[in-house]
């Protein structure tokens, strides 16, 4: 049921690295765009507020395997792996929001060392519905973050693919967020990598 809360779009990560291709590819990355895409325009058209965030990393971070932390390199500040996927919609009335940033934390969450939370706030908005890359990492951690913010959430399954470096993370996180009171709409199984 449609509730009449101002809603806004956050998209997580939709970037070449988090593609096939990418440095850190997510199987399937690229079947989030066209969902998002479809999301993007209904939620401009009805003039809510979109939000695309980008992992922003510095070349060297503890986030990386090189220095001490997971990760192969990825997203790093204006390089090609950073930029949204070609075919993303970059429409302007879209606002970026970049994270990762810090080079001593993963900064997994859009609501990470960011002003989102305070910007959906002086935009009144009460709800949002995240999709985006990848399932067990930043949009587990950004649907987390608003549900602690307080919005209420919607998880778009149907619009997320997991990294799986353990092939149950994706559906564990769909749990952690569904736990934590996250509507979960749309294809779960897809949304954890096994379908
Ligand atoms: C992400 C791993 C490392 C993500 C970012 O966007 O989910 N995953 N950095
Ligand atoms: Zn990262």
């Amino acid at each position: 049921m449609s509730s009449g809360a101002k809603k806004a779009l956050i998209i997580v990560d939709v970037q070449n690295d988090f593609c096939p291709g990418g440095s850190l590819a997510v199987a399937h990355g690229d079947e989030v765009l066209a969902p998002l895409n479809k999301l993007m325009k209904e939620f401009l058209d009805r003039g809510e507020p979109v939000f695309k965030t980008r992992d922003w990393h510095l070349a060297k971070t503890k986030h990386f395997a090189d220095y001490g932390g997971t990760w192969p390199v990825h997203c790093v500040q204006n390089t090609a792996g950073a930029e949204f996927r070609a075919g993303l919609s970059d429409d302007l009335r879209v606002t970026i929001i970049s994270k990762g940033i810090d080079e001593t934390a993963d900064g997994y969450s859009g609501f990470d060392g960011t002003d989102l939370a305070q910007t959906l706030r002086e935009q009144g908005v009460k709800e949002v519905w995240v999709g985006g890359l990848a399932t067990d990492y930043c949009v587990k951690h950004t649907v987390l973050d608003a549900l602690r913010q307080g919005f209420t959430v919607k998880a778009l399954a149907d619009a997320m693919r997991p990294v799986n470096v353990n092939p149950n993370d994706g559906e564990q996180a769909i749990e952690e967020m569904r736990n934590a009171g996250a509507e979960i709409v749309g294809n779960a199984k897809k949304a954890a990598g096994i379908a």
